[in-house]
């Protein structure tokens, strides 16, 4: 006789985290119903994860879950229940609709970097054959659009590091402009902390003494807007002492002598006027810089800007000019953000790109594609509108008129996010996949209720460039389909199906197709591979090739081999302050929660620490608006204004504000900033705009 029940069983399964670029290692530990998070060694983490990491699991089973398809049957009206044939019939004969009444352009797609290789190859796919509407693009355009822009025209090839990250305790100095690593890849600290222990140094460019700023030896408290200025200032310094490696520059690069030319104006006491940074310590980060293994590394901070391209390149040429490219421990790198932020931005779900990092406008990348995808190449659309750009015009004259949203929570995450929010209402059909009833997901005709991370197989691109594998470690619960299912689904109503499969595997042997002989070339990676090389850095152009860690050694991937320098010359932001908006107001995230907050903001452990937005403000501005600390304000700039609590510290300039983005409601950040965008990566200007402050009266 039992006199006790069998002990559950338990299931464990090596996965990685659902968030960051870092992709941490993790094992998913299934005991009876309840699952865990479980560190597990893997050569980017070495064990550790960080607090989002440890409770991600919470999500899995967590009751607000969606599990089943919602759908609206009138506008005004209430989501209710419906079987996945109802929802996918009807998000069908939307489609079907809007692009007979209006064209083909009038239904469009928003993508995410979270979303895997398949996923985003196969929206990609989606939107040019089953649509073929050139409107696609994706929540990256507001996350790496500057970094990549620049590091094509500066090396020929955009991969966030093109080192791996176990590179980074051997360089001599680091110089990490605008990333609070500390909180937003706190993994990563490791590296950091090991390269000082290694007699390293380490300088943070931030206006806010970040606890990322706080590890350094040298934190530059810069204005925000300013890094461009603050780059052509140490190059002018570096020119004029004699640091500059000449013969690097003659014999692996173009374009210097204009640049020596346009740096001569950027003077030690002009750039301190401008960035507010002391010419003592624009001397001292100079010389720290003139080293023999130096790396530059960029984060949202001096690219979330209406030139954070040229920012970009400003860094790219300080690092080209002291000879620290293509060289062992040295090198600009920008270090990514999303969980798949690198290889959301090569598989095609980008306006004016196709998948191998291939552009849409070359017609030897169409033919290529073309075959691939088994369509005539003159069926595949031109480039589309970038991200805020579709945005904007969402249900107007030539906008899109249908939308569908695979992973982004615009409605919190993008710049001027009320008038977003009333263009998303204008909308004829709006149609949002995710996990929970997102603040995007209220607002839509139907909700498709997806899988997570542990419940499906795929590949994920980190920072270094490194692909890993997602293995499946659970069932989804009944009723929950994947994106790729989802996919297939409305193709197969469109009379698509033949183009499109929901098996990861089958996709990815499509997407290595696609991408060979691409810049982001996949084609030798296997899942086989990944697993049993913990990861395969592209390019990798063949099976028996060992993939490519470290770029540039033998040469940048420009025509000639040679990296180019640009002229960049500093701007103000679009906007400055004034007598009616006296502050800068910047915006980035924090520890405990996750972009708009969908996932985060469910976690007890998480929102707890962190329950409601807030505004970082010094004390010396907060006692001359009379604000104490705690005390309810309202941030106000030209495009609305938010109620948030005050928060009073000395690590924030005193000219500068700061809010985090992950809120909803009347504290989101978002109601603030300014959508100015980069002429040419459309990378709208969360970092900085102009803003006042006033007390909350009677609350
Ligand atoms: N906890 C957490 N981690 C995350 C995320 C998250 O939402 N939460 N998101 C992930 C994603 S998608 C991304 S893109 C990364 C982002 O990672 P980071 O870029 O590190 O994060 P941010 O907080 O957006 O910005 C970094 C810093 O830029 C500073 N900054 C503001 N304006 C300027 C400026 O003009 N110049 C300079 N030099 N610095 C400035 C801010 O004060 C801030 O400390 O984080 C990833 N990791
Ligand atoms: N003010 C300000 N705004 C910013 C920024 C800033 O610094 N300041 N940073 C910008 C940056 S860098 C970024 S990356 C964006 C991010 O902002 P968003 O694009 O809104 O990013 P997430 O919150 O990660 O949105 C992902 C959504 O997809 C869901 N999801 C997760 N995985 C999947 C999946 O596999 N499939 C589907 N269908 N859904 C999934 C999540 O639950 C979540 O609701 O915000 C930008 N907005
Ligand atoms: S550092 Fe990033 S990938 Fe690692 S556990 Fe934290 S959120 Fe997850
Ligand atoms: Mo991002």
């Amino acid at each position: 006789m039992q006199l006790t029940s069998p002990a559950p069983a338990v299931k464990s399964s090596d996965t990685h985290c659902p968030y960051c670029a870092l992709q941490c290692g993790m094992t998913v530990v299934r005991l009876g119903e309840k699952n865990s998070a479980q560190s597990r060694d893997f050569p980017t983490n070495n064990g550790g994860l960080c607090q989002k990491g440890w409770t991600s699991t919470e999500l899995l089973t967590h009751p607000e879950r969606l599990t089943w398809p919602l759908v609206r049957d009138t506008k005004g009206g209430v989501l209710r229940r419906a079987s996945w044939d109802e929802a996918l019939d009807r998000i069908a004969s939307y489609i079907v609709r809007l692009q007979a009444q209006y064209g083909r352009d009038a239904v469009g797609i928003f993508g995410g970097g979270s979303l895997t290789n398949e996923k985003a190859y196969a929206l990609g796919k989606f939107a040019r054959v089953a649509l073929r509407s050139s409107q696609i693009d994706y929540n990256g355009r507001f996350c790496m659009s500057s970094a990549a822009a620049a590091s094509i025209k500066a090396f020929g090839i955009d991969r966030g590091l093109p080192f791996p990250i176990a590179d980074i305790p051997h360089a001599q100095t680091i110089l990490l402009v605008g990333s609070n690593a500390a909180e937003t890849l706190p993994i990563l600290m490791q590296y950091f902390d090991r390269q000082r222990r290694n007699g390293g140094q380490l300088m943070v460019v931030d206006p806010r003494r970040t606890p990322t700023a706080a590890a350094a030896d040298l934190h530059l408290q810069i204005t925000p807007g300013t890094d461009l200025a603050l780059a052509n200032g140490l190059l002018y310094i570096a020119t004029q002492e004699g640091w500059i490696d000449e013969e690097f520059i003659e014999t692996r690069t173009n374009g210097f002598e204009q640049v020596r030319r346009a740096v001569s104006c950027y003077w030690p006491d002009r750039v301190e006027r401008i960035t507010g940074i002391p010419e003592k310590q624009l001397y001292a980060a100079a010389r720290m810089l003139n080293v023999s293994s130096m790396m530059i590394l960029s984060a949202r901070g001096p690219e979330q800007h209406s030139k954070g391209v040229d920012t970009v390149l400003g860094f790219i040429n300080l690092a080209l000019a002291y000879g620290k490219a293509g060289k062992p421990y040295s090198g600009y790198g920008c270090l990514t953000g999303q969980g798949n932020g690198q290889g959301g931005r090569e598989q095609g779900q980008k306006a004016d790109q196709l998948p191998g990092y291939r552009k849409i406008d070359n017609p030897e990348h169409r033919s290529h594609i073309a075959s691939v995808w088994g369509v005539e190449e003159s069926t595949i659309p031109a480039a589309g509108q970038s991200a805020y750009e579709m945005l904007e015009r969402l249900g107007t004259e030539g906008g899109v008129r249908g939308l569908l949203v695979f992973g982004s929570n615009v409605a919190i995450s993008a710049p001027r996010a009320a008038y977003i929010q009333e263009r998303l209402r204008t909308l004829e059909f709006l149609c949002v996949s995710d996990i929970f009833l997102s603040e995007t997901a209220q607002l839509a005709d139907v909700v498709l209720p997806t899988t997570q991370w542990a419940e499906e197989e795929g590949t994920m691109t980190n920072l270094e460039g490194r692909v890993l594998l997602r293995r499946r470690a659970l069932d989804p619960p009944t009723g929950v389909r994947s994106d790729l299912d989802a996919i297939c689904g409305i193709a197969m109503r469109l009379g698509a199906a033949h183009h499109f499969s929901s098996n990861p595997c089958e996709v990815f042997d499509e997407l290595r197709r696609a991408s060979s002989g691409g810049a982001a070339d996949y084609r030798g990676i296997t899942y086989e591979r990944i697993e049993h090389e913990k990861g395969v850095f592209w390019p990798c152009p063949a099976e028996d090739h060992p993939g490519t860690p470290r770029l540039f050694l033998d040469g940048f991937a420009t025509p000639d081999g040679r990296a180019r320098f640009h002229v960049v010359d500093h701007r103000t932001a679009a906007e400055e302050p004034d007598s009616d908006y006296p502050l800068y107001l910047t915006t980035g995230r924090i520890a405990q929660h996750y972009q708009s907050g969908t996932q985060t903001r469910r976690v007890k452990q998480l929102l707890e620490p962190a329950p409601e937005a807030f505004v970082e403000i010094h004390p010396s501005m907060a006692s001359l608006y009379d604000i104490a600390h705690g005390e309810r304000v309202r941030v106000i700039t030209r495009r609305g204004s938010a109620a948030v609590k005050a928060k009073l510290t000395s690590s924030i300039r005193m000219d500068t504000v700061f809010m985090p983005f992950h809120f909803a409601g009347q504290g989101r950040a978002n109601l603030l900033t300014n959508p100015a965008l980069d002429p040419v990566s459309r990378m709208p200007e969360f970092k900085v705009c102009a803003a006042r402050i006033e007390k909350e009266i009677g609350c």
